[in-house]
């Protein structure tokens, strides 16, 4: 069995649980708060398989450990393991080499402004930061969370750097990724790079999540009515451009889609 360890409502784990459950390879799904991460990545891979950049440090998750034993700790790594382990030729997620080179984009610019601007949001409300766990986290989790939720939101507005100025620029760049992508839309085209799904539309669905509330999210999201009134402008702005829309089909028609069983494992 494979087990993927993440932080529970991360939207780069969902990339990794959307290839997983395509290509229904059986998993284990661990989840975790922020925080309560670190001890079980350190146990995972102490550190040593993950590495820094942009969007990430060396405790980031998803990770995943194979069967084999092999941990992968990135969410590209994971798609793309998924698509050589169990995707026929026709479903092949990279059979477009500029599907990689998109997905990358996506994982150093959307992923992190759209988190920066949904953690800002939920930090609005402390009623629905805990919701959001409470939902997602083992009762011990979500109680010691409660508890600890002052310091936890001190150290993520640290890490993540999140203030008034850094909500505006994210906000702006989500704006403009989501302008890009209605562009290249614009011919008519079904997915992002033409006639096929790929890791493209995969990781831009995923890492836009957060700031759509699409249904078939992989972990409990806040109905559009619970948000605060600017965040809630902002996902129905985003849901109405050609992009967001997109992303809206593609959760109704290829998140839940399944292609045939694993032909290893
Ligand atoms: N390069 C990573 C980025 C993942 C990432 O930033 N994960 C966040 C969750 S949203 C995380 O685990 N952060 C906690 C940490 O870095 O310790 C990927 O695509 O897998």
């Amino acid at each position: 069995m494979h087990q993927l360890y993440g932080i529970a409502f991360s939207h780069y784990v969902e990339k990794a649980r959307w290839a997983l459950e395509r290509f229904s390879v059986p998993y284990e799904d661990k989840r975790y708060l922020p925080f309560l991460h670190i001890p079980v990545i350190h146990r995972v891979h102490g550190g040593r398989a993950g590495k820094t950049d942009r969007a990430s440090t060396r405790y980031s998750t998803p990770v995943l450990r194979t069967p084999s034993g092999l941990v992968l700790a990135d969410s590209a790594a994971i798609v793309a393991y998924v698509s050589e382990t169990f995707a026929g030729p026709e479903d092949d997620l990279y059979a477009d080499p500029e599907a990689a080179e998109l997905e990358q984009r996506f994982h150093d610019v959307l992923g992190v402004h759209t988190r920066r601007a949904a953690y800002a949001f939920l930090f609005e409300r402390p009623s629905l930061i805990q919701s959001v766990i409470d939902h997602n986290v083992s009762r011990a989790q979500a109680r010691l969370f409660r508890i600890a939720r002052p310091a936890a939101q001190f150290g993520l507005r640290r890490l993540l750097r999140i203030d008034e100025a850094g909500v505006a620029r994210s906000t702006h760049k989500t704006r403009d990724e989501f302008a890009a992508m209605g562009e290249r839309l614009a011919d008519g085209r079904p997915f992002l790079l033409g006639e096929r799904f790929s890791a493209a539309d995969l990781a831009f669905a995923a890492l836009a999540a957060p700031a759509l509330l699409p249904e078939a999210y992989s972990a409990w999201l806040p109905p559009l009515e619970e948000l605060p009134p600017r965040a809630r402008a902002l996902t129905r702005e985003l849901r109405k451009t050609r992009a967001g829309a997109f992303v809206m089909r593609l959760y109704r028609e290829e998140r839940g889609r399944v292609l045939g069983r694993p032909s290893a494992t």
